[in-house]
């Protein structure tokens, strides 16, 4: 059965694979299933269709056959959980990796999501510049948290699985702040999962529909 997910028809990023389709892109590409990408634009995101799939109007969505799925944590389980390659046989392992997979998108991203509202959608506003620095120190402080966790392994707990796949997904949104540089660890952690294949392949086709018009 075809796998359909949706993307941007034009992603904000211009094509730095900060989306979060690219992390759905990815864990597809490590676990080798072919897909299709329905792109979207943020009109259509808010049309009856759309809000059909995606009750919250965005993307990514996944549908194959009768299943249909919205949330990237939810998708990228699904996936992880029907095909070998990003989830460990052990179960208590897997509980473990399953484990890093909401650490990432319920402990780690939140700060990192906070601080692009201070900065981009609430950049004007009077209380920016005393609240940038406690979202900044609230970073810090996962960031160290993670660090010291990570020690000198190359991936979470083991091999690499889904729980590093959304990990390196969530850290890499800290790029262009240059706070990940503190943290040579993690930023060797993050350059580790950009040299995937899996991760490249998926890194190219967001590209491949997201780059500035030459010219
Ligand atoms: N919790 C949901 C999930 O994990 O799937 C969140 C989904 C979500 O935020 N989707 C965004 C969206 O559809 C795109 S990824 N937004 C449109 C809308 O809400 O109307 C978020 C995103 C957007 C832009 C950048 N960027 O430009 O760097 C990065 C990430």
């Amino acid at each position: 059965m075809t796998i359909t997910i949706t993307a941007f028809e034009r992603s904000p990023d211009g094509g730095k694979g900060l989306a979060r389709d690219t992390r759905v892109r990815w864990a597809l590409e490590e676990v080798g299933q072919p897909y299709e990408v329905r792109l979207v634009s943020f009109k259509a995101m808010k049309e009856p269709a759309h809000l059909a799939l995606h009750p919250f109007g965005q993307i990514p969505t996944y549908q194959e056959g009768e299943t249909g799925l919205f949330e990237t944590g939810a998708i990228v389980f699904h996936i992880a959980e029907r095909h070998a390659g990003l989830l460990p046989g052990n179960a208590n392992a897997r509980a473990r990796a399953i484990t890093w997979m909401f650490a990432a998108l319920s402990t780690v991203e939140p700060p990192i999501l906070e601080l692009g509202t201070a900065r981009i959608l609430e950049g004007d506003k009077p209380w920016t510049a005393q609240r940038l620095p406690l979202v900044q120190d609230r970073i810090r402080s996962r960031l160290g948290q993670l660090s010291r966790r990570l020690g000198d392994a190359d991936w979470l707990d083991g091999a690499f699985s889904a729980g590093d796949l959304m990990m390196v997904s969530v850290l890499l949104r800290l790029r262009a702040s240059g706070m990940l540089d503190d943290y040579p660890n993690l930023a060797a952690y993050v350059a580790r999962g950009e040299a995937r294949p899996a991760y490249k392949r998926a890194f190219d086709a967001q590209w491949a529909v997201n780059k500035p018009p030459a010219g």
